[in-house]
């Protein structure tokens, strides 16, 4: 064993994470596993990454990345391909998978509306009904998370190196790489704290892949030798859509920053001056921030990399046209962001590893999802928050022994909002009258008649604000996408989902659509009312954002 320093902010004395030393160090002993005792019910480890695309996830049939580790979860377990969220973005995702209710109902709305903690959350009925319970990662909610009996959060976003904590006993500062670090507590718990008389309920979650992918030094330097193909959507200009794709403030050419996110040193913006375009507005701080928590050795590990491509950019940027530069700027934006999920996907193989050494795989659900996707310069874009496929799905698989047939396939429409109840049904836990998801159960154990969802509902709020994409809600069939923009526009799309895959042609004003129009706009209606969602509500939350507005002037969001 070893002893891992955790610094206290601000105290003069260590706390220690014991962590496992050999695991640490990546050795290939294997760590000395605890018999498990049988318990009856499942254990469930709930694994999700922050901005995972699915179309980074080689399972899904990536051209981007392999990822062998998640894939073992999708050859033993069951991949959804038509897995979304209810509003794509972090807290209110996140709040929907606790609560198992829209974001509408459940109040956090966006990143910023607060969360009422006088709801029920899932870990809190795990938690009473005998199951032991923690958390480790980003969580992202503005409070810490109830019902664990132990914990270790990354305050607000958290940083990729050398991150600091909350946990139960106070805050702490960790030396390392974020994904590695929730990991390495995350093994501890599972060998030292768990409670071999009880079931384990364990939410592991992953700060990677968020902006601004800080990958490890390493994995920095493997992946920018590395070049990406482009998606086909690549240099989309948003013709024969409505407002929003145009006004949005997510294109990899117009708003992505060369220092926060391609990592060119600000002096060497400075230098360039006016042969830098287009001009973009960075974030104050947006490179020093994250880079100046890496440590003398660390920075010099980065520097080597970062003067390659600093120098790469000085030499080429002025004489570069402008497709070349958006076509640089999608190659530097892969390759941070790839190299991130490959230490994802090192690290959920860790854990899978000593799942099955310790003999607890037998016996425990576990998921793989990430709090939305995301655009991998798809339509020219990254970030989320559309309606749109890339950012309205998410990567889902599930590995259950004995109950899911391995490598099966589900194209089922199911959602985050059916977490809760799913976890709850599996431990054998009556699920709350006022939870809005369905139980996965039947398309779990291949009763698919069992199933009968035929639509999904969507409501993404958080405008104005970063990004710039308008509030809007609507209804996804299998065959359609139809999605009411509203706030500061009043405008509809519809998309023919298997005849426009790329989402490229609105054709709520074409005639052949007239009949579709009408009947998804009554079944719209039919889906608001079931899930309590109306226009009064859409006013309300609209009158709450412009009095905290008014409140907190310019710096709200
Ligand atoms: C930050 C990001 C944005 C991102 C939001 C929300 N900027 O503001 O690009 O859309 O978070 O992301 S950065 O400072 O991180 O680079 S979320 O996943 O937390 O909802
Ligand atoms: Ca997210």
């Amino acid at each position: 064993m070893k002893i891992l320093e955790v610094k206290t902010k601000g105290a003069r004395f260590f706390v220690v994470a014991i962590i496992s030393a050999l695991a640490f160090l990546g050795c290939n002993e294997k760590p000395e596993a605890k018999k498990p005792k049988k318990t009856q019910k499942p254990n469930i480890l709930f694994i999700m990454s922050d901005d995972h695309a699915y179309q980074a996830i080689s399972a899904y049939g990536s051209k981007l990345i392999k990822t062998p580790n998640i894939d073992r979860l999708a050859k033993e377990g069951m991949l959804f391909t038509n897995a979304s969220v209810t509003n794509s973005i972090c807290a209110p995702s996140r709040a929907t998978i606790l609560t198992g209710k829209h974001t509408h109902i459940n109040g956090k709305i966006d990143n910023l509306m607060p969360f009422d903690t006088t709801q029920v959350t899932f870990p809190q009925i795990f938690q009473k009904n005998g199951y032991q319970t923690a958390m480790f990662g980003k969580l992202h909610f503005g409070n810490n998370p109830k019902g664990v009996d132990d914990f270790m959060i990354l305050p607000g976003q958290g940083f990729y190196i050398n991150p600091d904590f909350i946990t139960s006993k106070g805050d702490t500062t960790i030396t390392g790489y974020v994904t590695d670090i929730i990991t390495d507590v995350t093994l501890n718990w599972l060998k030292e704290e768990r409670d071999e008389d009880k079931p384990f309920m364990m939410m592991y979650l992953h700060k990677a892949p968020h902006r601004p992918w800080w990958p490890t030094p390493e994995k920095f330097k493997e992946f920018t030798k590395k070049e990406f193909p482009e998606p086909e959507t690549l240099f989309d200009d948003y013709s024969n859509r409505g407002t929003a794709a145009k006004t949005a403030e997510m294109n990899l050419f117009t708003h992505m920053m060369y220092s926060h996110d391609s990592k060119i040193r600000p002096e060497l913006l400075e230098k360039m001056g006016d042969k830098v375009t287009p001009k973009v507005e960075e974030f104050k701080n947006g490179f020093y921030g994250p880079y100046g928590r890496a440590n003398r050795e660390q920075k010099a590990k980065y520097d080597e990399v970062l003067d390659e491509i600093n120098a790469e950019f000085e030499k080429n940027w002025p004489t570069m046209t402008d497709e070349e530069k958006m076509r640089w700027k999608y190659q530097r934006y892969m390759q941070d962001y790839l190299a991130c999920i490959s230490s994802v996907d090192d690290n959920v193989g860790r854990v899978l590893d000593y799942l099955e050494e310790s003999g607890l795989a037998e016996n425990t659900i576990v998921v793989y999802t990430s709090d939305q996707g995301f655009y991998l310069g798809e339509h020219g874009w990254f970030d989320k928050r559309f309606i749109y496929d890339q950012s309205f799905k998410t990567p889902l698989i599930i590995k259950w022994p004995n109950t899911i047939e391995p490598g099966s396939v589900e194209n089922e429409m199911v959602q985050n909002l059916d977490f809760a109840p799913t976890f709850l049904e599996a431990a054998g836990i009556e699920v709350p009258s006022d939870m809005q998801g369905e139980s996965l159960m039947p398309l779990l154990k291949g009763e698919k008649e069992k199933w009968n969802r035929d639509a999904v509902y969507y409501h993404y709020y958080e405008y104005p604000s970063v990004h710039m994409v308008k509030r809007h809600y609507g209804i996804v069939t299998k065959e359609y996408k139809l999605a009411h923009f509203y706030f500061d526009v009043d405008e509809w799309e519809l998309y023919d989902r298997l005849n426009d895959p790329h989402e490229l042609n609105n054709v709520y004003d074409h005639p052949d659509y007239a009949e579709v129009v009408e009947e998804l706009k009554q079944k719209l209606k039919e889906l608001r009312k079931k899930y309590k969602d109306s226009p009064e509500l859409d006013q309300k939350y609209i009158d709450i954002y412009k009095k905290m507005k008014a409140e907190k002037e310019n710096d709200f969001w």
